[in-house]
């Protein structure tokens, strides 16, 4: 069984994602779960298979605890740890080839605190890897390109797992902000040239150093594009998964 966490900052499409994939690998003949780790969510545009909101309840926390949603919040996802043994029966019953785990919106609540680190450590064990969401939006500026890496480089200091970078919702997305996006991606002097421009503050020893500490924590830098609205690069996603998954072997695939 091979885990994937989808973790991004809110709104970046995390739960999108995850039902686009999930359908991605059902048509590909793979079987597939999916777990609902955000207790505070209200529409989901799946049907989880295995839902955290079956043991905790945000109303429930908030009352009980007499707390404002984000302080419930913070406490339903801490609880979820207390439920790590029947999560992980609930998993192995439901015995399927990949199992997506789409994670609670609030990026720091599961990010930094302990119980995001310690869920992920615990559940799925034989092959794990995480995906994270740069928001296309948030990415569109020199500054909120390198802020965006910058965020999941901390995530992949926290989870320490193979990680994959993707750029979500290009289609937002015109014409300009996207061919700009790809020559920052492609050339890292352009990016700290463009980043000096819109922030005279920032010395120039500085921003090399900051895109030069981003590519060597990530070895470049790659985003894979996608839109999971119109499920733009699902192939190109899962062919990067694949490769991280199986050492550059690959799945058998039935397209
Ligand atoms: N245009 C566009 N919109 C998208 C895409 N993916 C998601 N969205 C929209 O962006 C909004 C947030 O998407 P979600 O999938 O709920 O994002 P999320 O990261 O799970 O959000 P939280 O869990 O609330 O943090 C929704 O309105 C989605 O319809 C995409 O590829 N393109
Ligand atoms: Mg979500």
């Amino acid at each position: 069984m091979h885990a994937l966490y989808f973790v991004g900052t809110a709104g970046s499409g995390k739960s999108t994602l995850t039902n686009s994939l999930a359908q991605w690998l059902r048509d590909a003949k793979l079987s597939v779960g999916i777990v609902n780790l955000d207790p505070g969510v209200l529409h989901l545009p799946y049907g989880p298979d295995i839902d955290v909101r079956d043991f905790i309840s945000l109303q429930g926390v908030m009352e009980k605890y007499n707390l404002g949603p984000n302080g419930g919040l913070i406490a339903a996802i801490d609880l979820i740890s207390s439920h790590l043994e029947t999560l992980q029966e609930e998993i192995r019953d439901l015995g399927v080839d990949f199992l997506l785990f789409d994670t609670p919106g609030q990026i720091e609540l599961f990010a930094f605190r302990e119980t995001g680190p310690i869920i992920v450590s615990s559940l799925a064990k034989e092959s794990r890897m995480l995906i994270y969401l740069v928001d296309a939006a948030l990415a569109k500026t020199p500054a909120g390109l390198i802020s965006s890496l910058l965020l999941a480089a901390s995530v992949l200091v926290r989870f320490h797992l193979p990680q994959l970078n993707v750029l979500s919702r290009t289609d937002l997305l015109d014409k300009g902000d996207s061919e700009r996006l790809t020559e920052w991606l492609n050339d890292s002097d352009q990016l700290i040239y463009d980043l000096q421009q819109t922030r005279n503050e920032l010395q120039i020893e500085l921003s090399s150093e900051l895109v030069t500490t981003i590519q060597t924590i990530f070895s470049g830098l790659d985003l894979v594009p996608l839109s999971a609205l119109n499920m733009e690069n699902l192939d190109l996603l899962f062919s990067h998964i694949s490769n991280i998954l199986t050492g550059g072997e690959g799945f058998e695939l039935f397209r």
